[in-house]
């Protein structure tokens, strides 16, 4: 069992319906270390960053509109960003997130409890990294190094 850190981001969506609280509730009661954490604005040179691997999936500009807090009309500028530590944190963190597709995500999951799709965007309310390798990218991307403990 390797000891893992991942990123987690509470999307706009996820912070304009207020689910911080539960989506938090669900990673501890799932054995994970909250390590880092802060309030960001997402400026269009991080979400290009964060989202450097999909520039050329169809949906991409309408991700970054969402990650920025601007798609259609839904003006919340708040992403919560968070480190988790824990054995094998990356796959256990996405068990904990679900499916990528809300309409898929399993019943019980985040998304799958409070996810929707809204004019072809997927509203799936937090991020979670998706690999190790992944997880190492998007920490250095969001965190200095002093800021996540342990
Ligand atoms: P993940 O967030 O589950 O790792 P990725 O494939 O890495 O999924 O895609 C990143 C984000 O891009 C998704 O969380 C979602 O917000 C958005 N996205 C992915 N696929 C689609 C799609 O087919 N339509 C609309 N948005 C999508
Ligand atoms: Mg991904």
């Amino acid at each position: 069992m390797a000891i893992e850190k991942t990123l987690i981001l509470i999307k706009p969506d996820g912070m304009k319906r207020r689910l911080a609280g539960i989506a938090i509730d669900r990673f501890e009661t799932a054995g994970f270390d909250m390590v880092a954490a802060k309030i960001v604005t997402v400026t269009e040179d991080l979400a290009r960053e964060h989202y450097a691997l999909l520039k050329e999936m169809p949906f991409f500009p309408n991700l970054i509109q969402f990650i920025k807090g601007d798609f259609h009309g839904v003006p919340d500028r708040r992403v919560l960003a968070m480190v988790y530590k824990g054995e094998n944190a990356v796959k256990g963190i996405r068990a904990v997130v679900g499916a990528t597709n809300p309409e898929q995500a399993a019943p019980g999951t985040i998304r799958g409890s409070f996810g929707r799709i809204s004019q072809g965007n997927f509203e799936n309310v937090v991020h979670a990294s998706g690999n190790p390798e992944e997880a190492d990218r998007e920490i250095k991307i969001w965190f200095r190094p002093e800021e996540v403990i342990g």
